[in-house]
C-alpha cells in the first residue's frame, strides 16, 4: 500500500533532504512534485491545497533558517503534514460503563464489513474482552453463513434469526447481555450504492440498538468517493470512525489521507490483508512514516509481540546461548516469525531497507520447503543433524517432497548458520571464548 506514493514523495524530497542550502527553485519543484504525488494517490484537492501551503510555510522558514538541515526541516514538515491530515491521534475504544459495548458496522457492498466484523471480535477478544458477532445482514444469501464461519475460526458466537435485520440487531444486543458478553459487533447488509432504502435499514437499526460506535468500512482502494460516501453516512448515522479496508491492495492512499481532514472523522482501524489477524488500529504517525520510507518499527514490534509466543521465543534465545541451537529450535523459530504474515509484509515495515527490496517478491515458497523439510525429520535428526546420512536423506527428499539435494542444501545452510553465531559470539559462554583467544593462546576447553 502506498508504494508509488511513498515512492513519488520520497523522489520529491530526495531532492533537498540532504541540502544544508534550499533555493526558492529548489522548493518550488519540490512542493510541486509534492502536489503531483498527492494528487496522483487520488488524495482530495482541498486536503492537497492544504498540505502544500503549510508545508510551502515550513520550507520558507527552512530556507531562513540558519539550521544546518533545511532539507530535513522540510520533510519533517511533510511528514506532520501526513500525520495533521489522518487525523494525529490513534482513536481508542472506550467500553460502555454498563455491557455490553455496542459496535454498528456499515459500508457498501463488498467493503469488507463482514470480514470486518471478524476482525474486530478477534481484535476485542485478544484485549481481553468476550466479543460476540450478530449477523444482520439477511439480504445477501449466504451472508449469515459466512458471518457464522469466521465466528467459528475465532471462537466468538454469533447470533442469528431469520426475521428482520432490526429485530436481529436488538434481540443479538438483548442476548448478549443475557450471556455477559461485553462486546457486541453488528454486521450489516450492503447496497452497491448509496440508496433510501439502505439509508433507511441503517437509520432504523441504529434507533433500535443506540450503538456505542458507528463505524463506516470503506474500501481503501476506492479513492476519491470514500468522501462522498463517508459524508452521506456520516449525516446519517453520525458515524464515530472510518475502518479503512483493502490497505494491502493498490490503494493508492487517497482515502486515508482525505476522510478525516474532509469529513472530520478519524480512521479507527485498517484492514491489511485477509487473514483475520491482518487488522491494527490505525496509527497516523506510523502511517505517516510508513508512507515516507521511514518504517514502521512500531508495528512491527506490536504485531511480533502479539504473534509470537514469547516462551517459545526465550527458549531459542536460551539455547542460542548455551549453543544447543538445533534444527527443532530453527523450526519452532522459524514458524514464529511467519505467524507475524507475510514475509514481504514483515519487511515492508523495517525502515532503512531499500524500496527494490520491500518490493521484491520473496519466495514464499522456499520457506514452506524448509519447513517441510523439518518437518519430515525425527526428532532425533532435529536434535542431531549429523546422524543424517545418505539413507536418511533420501527418506527426508520423499517425505517432505524435495530432493535429497534441497535436503542436504538446507543442512549445509544450517551448519553455517550454528558456525557464524558461534564466531559473533551469542552469549556468556562465546563471551569467555572470545576473551580466552583475544588473550594469550589457551588450548582447547
Ligand atoms: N485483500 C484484502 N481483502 C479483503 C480485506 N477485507 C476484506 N477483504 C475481501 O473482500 C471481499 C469482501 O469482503 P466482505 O467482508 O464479505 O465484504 P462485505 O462488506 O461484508 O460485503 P457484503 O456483505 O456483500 O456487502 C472478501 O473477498 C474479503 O476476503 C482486506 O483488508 N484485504
Ligand atoms: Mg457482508
Amino acid at each position: 500500500m502506498f508504494e508509488s506514493l511513498g515512492g513519488r514523495l520520497e523522489g520529491a524530497l530526495s531532492r533537498i533532504r540532504g541540502k544544508s542550502r534550499l533555493t526558492q527553485a529548489d522548493v518550488d519543484e519540490t512542493l510541486a512534485e509534492i502536489r503531483r504525488a498527492l494528487l496522483e494517490a487520488d488524495v482530495n484537492l482541498a486536503v492537497v491545497d492544504s498540505i502544500a501551503e503549510r508545508v510551502a510555510v515550513a520550507a520558507v522558514g527552512a530556507m531562513a533558517s540558519p539550521s544546518l538541515t533545511p532539507g530535513q526541516q522540510v520533510v519533517k514538515a511533510v511528514h506532520d503534514e501526513l500525520i495533521r491530515v489522518m487525523g494525529q491521534e490513534t482513536f481508542r475504544i472506550r467500553y460502555a460503563p454498563v455491557p455490553p459495548t455496542v459496535v454498528l458496522l456499515a459500508g457498501l457492498q463488498g467493503s469488507g464489513k463482514t470480514t470486518a466484523a471478524g476482525k474486530l471480535a478477534l481484535h476485542f477478544k485478544n484485549a481481553g474482552r468476550l466479543p460476540m458477532l450478530v449477523a444482520a445482514d439477511l439480504q445477501r444469501p449466504g451472508a449469515v453463513l459466512q458471518l457464522q464461519v469466521l465466528g467459528k475460526q475465532i471462537g466468538v458466537p454469533v447470533f442469528s434469526e431469520a426475521t428482520d435485520p432490526v429485530q436481529v440487531a436488538s434481540r443479538g444486543v438483548a442476548e448478549a447481555r443475557r450471556l455477559g458478553r461485553d462486546v457486541v459487533v453488528v454486521d450489516t447488509a450492503g447496497r452497491l450504492a448509496i440508496d433510501e432504502p439502505l439509508m433507511a435499514e441503517m437509520g432504523a437499526i441504529n434507533a433500535a440498538i443506540e450503538p456505542d460506535y458507528r463505524f463506516l468500512v470503506i474500501d481503501a482502494m476506492i479513492g476519491q468517493d470514500s468522501v462522498e460516501i463517508a459524508r452521506r453516512f456520516d449525516a446519517e448515522l453520525a458515524i464515530s470512525g472510518v475502518i479503512l479496508t483493502k490497505l494491502d491492495g493498490d490503494a493508492r492512499g487517497g482515502a486515508a489521507l482525505s476522510v478525516k481532514e474532509v469529513v472530520g472523522k478519524s480512521i479507527a482501524f485498517a484492514s491489511v490483508g485477509e487473514k483475520l489477524e491482518d487488522f491494527e488500529p490505525f496509527y497516523p504517525d506510523r502511517m505517516a512514516s510508513r508512507i515516507l520510507g521511514m518504517g514502521d518499527v512500531l508495528s512491527l514490534i506490536e504485531r511480533a509481540e502479539s504473534s509470537m509466543d514469547q516462551d517459545v521465543a526465550k527458549r531459542g534465545a536460551d539455547r542460542l546461548k548455551e549453543g544447543k541451537f538445533d534444527l527443532e529450535d530453527f523450526l519452532d523459530q522459524l514458524r514464529q516469525v511467519r505467524r507475524m504474515g507475510p514475509l514481504k509484509g514483515v519487511l515492508s515495515m523495517l525502515p532503512g531497507v531499500p524500496k527494490e527490496l520491500r518490493n521484491q517478491e520473496i519466495d514464499e515458497g522456499e520457506i514452506d520447503r524448509v519447513e517441510a523439510i523439518i518437518s519430515s525429520m525425527t526428532p532425533v535428526e532435529r536434535r542431531n543433524p549429523a546422524v543424517i546420512d545418505f539413507s536418511r536423506r533420501s527418506r527426508i527428499a520423499v517425505g517432505s517432497g524435495t530432493s535429497p539435494t534441497d535436503v542436504q542444501a538446507l543442512l549445509k545452510k544450517f551448519r553455517e548458520m550454528n558456525k557464524l553465531m558461534r564466531q559473533i559470539g551469542v552469549g556468556p559462554k562465546s563471551a569467555t571464548r572470545k576473551r580466552a583467544t583475544s588473550g594469550r593462546k589457551r588450548r582447547k576447553r
